[in-house]
């Protein structure tokens, strides 16, 4: 079985990130091919996925010549096919997992169309607004609660499908200095998140690229 991803641009594509880390995770060999999403050549690019992956977006991932689109696909199938589970073997905590990947998968909050993957990258971060303070308060609080209930180290207890998907949200969040003050659990999740080898090699590439600057970024909310 030959596995082709079609990633993208690596500081700017988080959907690409969450089926890349899930391949990684389940130490799938695959070839990579990424698809610079940065304007102006974005849309050319896309155009082309087009022409096999009817959404036009990417990640996309060729399995010999099927064609699986969609990120949550994607980390459902190298779930399936790795060597262990990113899900817990019981139906209800397996359950709990996928509400909280289809929450991310959803939209999760307003926070990220304001502080988006992109500005993740920038060498000068902007400050929080009080809007997204209280945003993040409010996820920090959701996931606290949620670690010490499993106990951690990851939200349900080994690592799973859920800390995969939010580890875009958790990187962009982390790095624009969050109040951690009544979240301990959250701060070792996060950082213990950000340490595994597969987020490290990916945010290794995406750290030595040009940011790819919005004006929007300055606007916050
Ligand atoms: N729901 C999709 C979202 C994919 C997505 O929006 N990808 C971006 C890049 S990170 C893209 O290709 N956008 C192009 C477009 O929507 O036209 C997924 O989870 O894979």
């Amino acid at each position: 079985m030959k596995l082709t991803l079609y990633s993208g641009t690596k500081n700017a594509s988080s959907w690409a990130m969450r089926a890349w880390l899930a391949l990684k995770e389940q130490n799938l060999a695959f070839e990579e091919h990424v698809v610079d999403i940065r304007r102006p050549q974005r849309f050319k690019n896309l155009a082309k996925i087009g022409e096999f992956s009817p959404p036009a977006a990417v990640p996309v991932l060729l399995v010999d010549s099927q064609v699986i689109f969609d990120s949550l696909a994607i980390m459902e199938f190298a779930n399936e096919i790795g060597s262990k589970s990113l899900l817990p073997p019981d139906s209800p905590t397996r359950a709990r997992v996928r509400s909280m990947v289809a929450w991310q998968h959803a939209g999760l909050s307003n926070l990220c169309p304001h502080l988006f993957f992109e500005s993740a990258f920038y060498p000068d971060k902007r400050a929080l607004s009080e809007n997204e303070k209280k945003q993040i308060k409010f996820l920090f609080t959701v996931w606290e609660k949620q670690l010490s209930a499993s106990n951690g180290p990851y939200l349900f207890g080994d690592i799973s499908l859920a800390d995969l998907s939010l580890v875009p949200t958790i990187i962009r969040i982390f790095r624009h200095q969050p109040d951690f003050t009544l979240f301990p659990r959250v701060a070792s999740w996060g950082s213990q998140l950000m340490q595994r080898a597969s987020v490290q090699e990916w945010l290794s590439d995406a750290d030595r690229l040009e940011p790819v600057w919005y004006d929007d970024y300055l606007l916050s909310d």
